[in-house]
C-alpha cells in the first residue's frame, strides 16, 4: 500500500470512528432525554425499577428466562462448534464422517431434553402468571378504572369510601394527564373497563399491563388484578398499551406512590367532595 493511500484510510477512519461511536450512543441518549421512559439498566435485564411486590415476581421470572436462554444459548453453540470442528469433511478424503441418521437413543435424548426444558419454562410461568392474577378481594384501596378515547377516569374507594374521580384528556406528557395517588406498602385492587374500544392498562414500573376491553362483566375475573406497592414514593409514568385511535399516544397518566401520612391527607380533602 502506498503511503498516501494509507493516510487516506486513515484519516477516513478517523472520520468514521466518531460517527459510529455516537450512532452507538444514540439509544443511550435517547433513552435518557425522553421524560415518560423509565430509566434502563442492564443488571435489571433492562426493565425498569419495580415499584410493587409483584413487579419483584415479573423481574425474578425475566432473569430466570435470560439466563436459562444464555444457559441454553451457549450449549447449543458449543455443541455446533464441536460438530463443525471436530466431525467435519475433511479435504484430505473423499469419505463423509460418520453419520448417525436414525439413532434412535440420539433422537430419545434430543426430544427429552427439549421437552424437560419446556416443561421448567412451563412451571414457572404458569406458577408466576397465576400469583400475578391472585385477587384477593380484601385490598385497602380499590381502584375503579374506566378507559376512554383517549384518557382515564379513576375513582378510588378507601375502606368502603369513594373518592372523587379523577379523569383526564388526551396530553403530550404524563404529568399533565390524570393522577392516581396511592399510598405506599399497601394492597390495591384494579377493576378495568371501558365503554368503547380496547385499550391497555399500563405502569411498567408496575412491570405489568392489562387489556381493558369493552362488554367484560364485573365478575369476570380478567378485569381484576392486584399490587402490594412497594416504600418506593414517586410519580410513575402510565400509559395505553393498545392502539386504541387517533390520540391513543397521548393517552397518558401518572401514579403518585406517597407516605400513609400524605395519603391520609389526601383522602381527607378529597372525601368531602365524594359522592
Ligand atoms: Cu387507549
Amino acid at each position: 500500500m502506498s503511503p498516501t493511500r494509507r493516510t487516506t484510510r486513515r484519516s477516513l477512519a478517523r472520520r468514521r470512528v466518531p460517527r459510529a461511536a455516537a450512532l452507538a450512543l444514540l439509544p443511550a441518549t435517547a433513552t435518557a432525554c425522553a421524560n415518560d421512559v423509565p430509566e434502563a439498566d442492564w443488571s435489571r435485564g433492562l426493565l425498569p425499577d419495580h415499584v410493587t411486590q409483584e413487579g419483584g415476581v415479573v423481574q425474578s421470572l425475566w432473569n430466570g428466562a435470560w439466563i436459562a436462554a444464555l444457559a441454553t444459548g451457549a450449549v447449543v453453540i458449543v455443541l455446533i462448534l464441536w460438530a463443525v470442528i471436530f466431525h467435519r469433511k475433511r479435504k484430505s478424503s473423499a469419505e463423509l464422517p460418520p453419520q448417525v441418521r436414525y439413532n434412535l437413543p440420539i433422537e430419545i435424548l434430543y426430544t427429552l431434553i427439549p421437552l424437560v426444558m419446556v416443561s421448567v419454562f412451563f412451571f414457572f410461568t404458569a406458577r408466576d402468571s397465576a400469583a400475578l392474577a391472585q385477587v384477593d378481594g380484601d385490598a385497602r384501596v380499590k381502584v375503579k378504572v374506566e378507559a376512554f378515547q383517549w384518557s382515564w377516569r379513576f375513582t378510588s374507594t378507601v375502606d368502603g369510601k369513594a373518592l372523587q374521580p379523577v379523569a383526564g384528556v388526551p396530553v403530550h406528557d404524563y404529568h399533565e394527564g390524570p393522577q392516581l395517588v396511592l399510598p405506599v406498602n399497601t394492597k390495591v385492587e384494579f377493576d378495568l373497563s371501558t365503554d368503547d374500544v380496547i385499550h391497555s392498562f399500563w405502569v411498567p414500573e408496575f412491570l405489568f399491563k392489562r387489556d381493558v376491553i369493552p362488554g367484560i362483566r364485573e365478575d369476570n375475573p380478567g378485569r381484576k388484578f392486584q399490587i402490594n406497592t412497594l416504600n418506593k414514593p414517586g410519580v410513575y409514568a402510565g400509559r395505553c398499551a393498545e392502539l386504541c385511535g387517533v390520540d391513543h399516544s397521548r393517552m397518558l397518566f401518572s401514579v403518585k406512590l406517597v407516605s400513609q401520612d400524605e395519603y391520609n391527607k389526601y383522602i381527607a380533602t378529597q372525601a368531602g367532595s365524594a359522592q
